[in-house]
C-alpha cells in the first residue's frame, strides 16, 4: 500500500518535473510550440486517427459524417491531447445544480473553437450509475471557454457526464463522474424488451434476430399513439430522433447515425455499431408537438 503510494507520487512528481520542462520551453523559444491545432492534430493522429474505418462508415450516409478519435467512448476525461476540467461543484440530491467546466487543449488553454454538430457547440448526456436520470443537455459556452449547465441530480450517487464535440474537424467524446450525497444503491437495469412508453406513446424496436458486436445492424423505431402510428414526428436538433447506445456496467458512449424516417407511419431508423458484446441501453429521443420524449431498451449484443 504504502510503496504503490510512494510510486504515484513519484511519478506525480515526474509529471510536475515534465510540466515545469515544457513550461521552460515555451518561455524560451515561442516559435518551437505549435499552436494547439496542431498539437491536437498530431495527438489525434498518434491515437490513429485517420488510419482508416472513415470508408466504410461514410458509404451511403447523406451527411457528412465526422470521424471519431479511437478511444471516444466518453470513458476517460483525456483523450487525444484533450481534456475535460470539471469545476468544484457540490451537487445536492434533489435538485439542479449549475455545473461548470472547460475543454483544455494540449497546452492547457481552453478550447473555445467547437465546430457545431446538430446545431449544439457540444452535447452533454448525463445519466447515474444504474442508467436512470438521463438528461441530455446542451451546455451555455462562455466568452472564456468556460461551459455552464445546469445538471439535476434527483437521487444520491454517481452520474456519468459524457461530453461529445468536435474541434477541428474531429469528434471527441470524454467524460467525468458528478457525485450527489447520501445513500446510494443501483436499481436492476430493466430486462431487455421491445416496447417502451412515454408521454402517452408507445415505441417498438424493431431490429435483427442477433445483434453482433463490430457489425453494423439496423434500428427501426416505430412510434405510436393508442395503436395509431404518429405522424406528427418534428425536427429535433435537426434530425427526427436521436439515439444514443450506453454500454453496461462501464457506461462506455457509442455513437449512432440516424438512417432517415418514414414520418407517415412514425417511424425512425437508424445505423448502429456496438463495438462491444454485453448489454446495452438505448435512449431514443423524440419530439411531438414541441416536447421531447425519451424512452429506453434494454439490448443485449453477442
Ligand atoms: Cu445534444
Amino acid at each position: 500500500m504504502l510503496t504503490s503510494t510512494l510510486s504515484r507520487l513519484a511519478a506525480f512528481a515526474a509529471g510536475l518535473a515534465l510540466l515545469g520542462g515544457g513550461a521552460a520551453a515555451v518561455g524560451a523559444a515561442t516559435d518551437a510550440t505549435p499552436p494547439f491545432q496542431d498539437c491536437l492534430k498530431i495527438a489525434a493522429a498518434e491515437a490513429g486517427f485517420g488510419a482508416g474505418d472513415m470508408a466504410d462508415e461514410g458509404m451511403g450516409g447523406e451527411e457528412p459524417m465526422v470521424e471519431a478519435v479511437p478511444g471516444a467512448d466518453g470513458l476517460r476525461s483525456e483523450l487525444a491531447g484533450l481534456r475535460l476540467a470539471p469545476r468544484p461543484a457540490a451537487f445536492a440530491t434533489g435538485r439542479s445544480t449549475t455545473w461548470r467546466f472547460q475543454v483544455l487543449d494540449c497546452d492547457g488553454e481552453p478550447i473555445r473553437d467547437f465546430e457545431p454538430e446538430q446545431g449544439k457547440l457540444l452535447h452533454l448526456i448525463v445519466v447515474r450509475s444504474d442508467f436512470t436520470g438521463y438528461q441530455h443537455l446542451h451546455p451555455t459556452l462562455g466568452a472564456d471557454g468556460t461551459f455552464s449547465v445546469d445538471v439535476a441530480t434527483p437521487r444520491a450517487g454517481h452520474y456519468r457526464a459524457i461530453a461529445d464535440f468536435v474541434v477541428d474537424g474531429r469528434k471527441y467524446v470524454v467524460g467525468t463522474t458528478l457525485t450527489a450525497p447520501g445513500r446510494a444503491t443501483d436499481a436492476p437495469l430493466p430486462e431487455p424488451a421491445l416496447d417502451a412508453s412515454a408521454g402517452g406513446f408507445d415505441v417498438e424496436l424493431q431490429r435483427p434476430a442477433v445483434l453482433e458486436a463490430g457489425h453494423e445492424a439496423q434500428l427501426t423505431f416505430r412510434i405510436t399513439r393508442s395503436g395509431r402510428p404518429v405522424t406528427d414526428l418534428e425536427p429535433y436538433l435537426g434530425a427526427y430522433g436521436h439515439l444514443v447506445a450506453l454500454h453496461a456496467p462501464d457506461l462506455a458512449y457509442s455513437h449512432v447515425h440516424p438512417d432517415g424516417e418514414d414520418r407517415a407511419s412514425g417511424a425512425i431508423s437508424f445505423d448502429v455499431e456496438l463495438e462491444e458484446p454485453g448489454t446495452y441501453r438505448l435512449f431514443l429521443q423524440f419530439q411531438i408537438r414541441g416536447r421531447v420524449h425519451t424512452v429506453a431498451f434494454t439490448q443485449t449484443v453477442s
